[in-house]
């Protein structure tokens, strides 16, 4: 078992405890890109990720400005956007950020409820509650910002049965590629500026009604050259999990540091989504081009029986096979979790992918941080970065 975790509180019954959820959430309803070019990013996640289309809005369905390309793998819905003209305020989201997550969508039962819970609360206002119906029925939607110029929106469709929202039409490809086995978004980091992670916390908790589910301090996540800290948020029934990162002192610059300087700011930094077969699902998506960071050394994996103890009798995988798919292994009380990192999938070193699966674990993988930022910093080395 992995020491760090070893005297882990999850915080979860906090939230029982307590007065009603004043904000309950049912999901990830969907998560929204700003890109470039919106039709080649859904190529790349038709083609590495096995997504399949699933809706589209542009020129064709009377979007004037914009076209929006949504994928979908079981519960995961992502949608592409970019603009169509020069004068598109979406063009400054790019120019700064470049590719980049936009909205966070969550999906609610009362939309208009829970903009005016958050927003009495002190959040910043980006949609006020809009209705759009089409043939199909009605969907209501209103958004606030989190860090940086990230965006929650909260959709309601419970009477609507459209194929994702109005004014998209259904889309019908001749090209899918078959799914790689992603279920669902497990959770989703952002980076934050620095000595900012204890004002998002407190932002998820007054704002949001989320708990701090776990912590790790610069004492644990470091390695020889940098250092950040992170808190994980968990809304009441922990179906969404937002872990907050801050750089933090180091001899060299901190991964979070290099996302800032990048990205312009705070923004999401990594999106995790669990399988049920990592090694079938890292096979696949290898063998479709998807980059990921260089596996621990050999000696990462001769530790694993003695780090993992009493899971280890537990463990179904073939250890060889996933040293040579470079997955990692944790543990902690209640079971053990396997993860693996991508590279970035932009040119700027910022938003990556985690794919993980969990066999019982509720962690994040505590023990598999030195290794995995000595392998960020082995990136960072090569671009200069660190
Ligand atoms: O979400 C997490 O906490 C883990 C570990 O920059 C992690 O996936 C934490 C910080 C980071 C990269 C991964
Ligand atoms: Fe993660």
């Amino acid at each position: 078992m992995s020491k760090e975790v070893k005297s882990v509180e999850y915080g979860l019954e906090k939230i029982f405890e307590g007065a009603q959820d004043f904000l309950p959430l049912l999901g990830t309803d969907y998560v929204e890109f700003y890109v470039g070019n919106a039709k080649q990013a859904a190529h790349y996640y038709k083609t590495a990720f096995g997504y399949q289309s699933l809706a589209y809005a542009g020129l064709e369905t009377g979007m004037k400005d914009r076209a929006s390309y949504v994928l979908q793998q079981d519960k995961i819905r992502l949608v592409l956007t970019t603009p169509l003209t020069p004068d598109s305020p979406i063009n400054d989201h790019i120019v700064k950020h470049g590719d980049g997550v936009k909205v966070i969508a969550l999906w609610v039962d009362d939309a208009r409820k829970s903009f005016e819970e958050t927003t009495s609360r002190g959040a910043k206002v980006y949609m006020e509650p809009t209705v759009e119906t089409d043939e199909f029925g009605e969907v209501v939607r209103a958004g606030i910002y989190t860090y940086g110029e990230t965006v929650h929106m909260f959709v309601e469709r419970k009477n609507y049965n459209g194929v994702f929202l109005p004014g998209y039409q259904e889309w019908k490809s001749d090209y899918n590629p078959t799914p790689t086995g992603l279920k669902y978004v497990d959770h989703m980091v952002g980076n934050v500026g620095w000595n900012e992670m204890n004002k998002w916390v407190k932002w998820y908790e007054d704002v949001m009604g989320f708990v701090n589910f776990l912590s790790f301090d610069d004492k644990q996540i470091h390695t020889e050259y940098s250092a950040l800290m992170s808190k994980v948020m968990s809304n009441g029934n922990g179906r969404i999990k937002f872990p907050i990162n801050e750089p933090a002192e180091g001899k060299k610059r901190s991964q979070i540091e290099e996302y800032l300087d990048f990205y312009g700011g705070p923004g999401v930094q990594h999106i995790a989504i669990a399988t049920d077969d990592i090694i079938k699902t890292v096979t696949e998506l290898r063998a479709r081009g998807v980059e990921f960071l260089s596996a621990p050394p050999h000696a990462y994996y001769e530790a694993i029986p003695e780090r993992l103890g009493e899971h280890m009798e537990m463990m179904k995988e073939d250890m060889n096979v996933l040293e040579s798919l470079a997955i990692m292994i944790d543990a902690d009380e209640e079971g053990y979790l396997l993860q693996i990192f991508t590279k970035p999938v932009e040119d700027r070193p910022t938003l990556f992918y985690e794919i993980i699966q969990r066999m019982g674990a509720r962690g994040f993988g505590a023990g598999n941080f030195k290794a995995l930022f000595e392998s960020i910093e082995r990136e960072q080395a090569l671009r200069g970065t660190l």
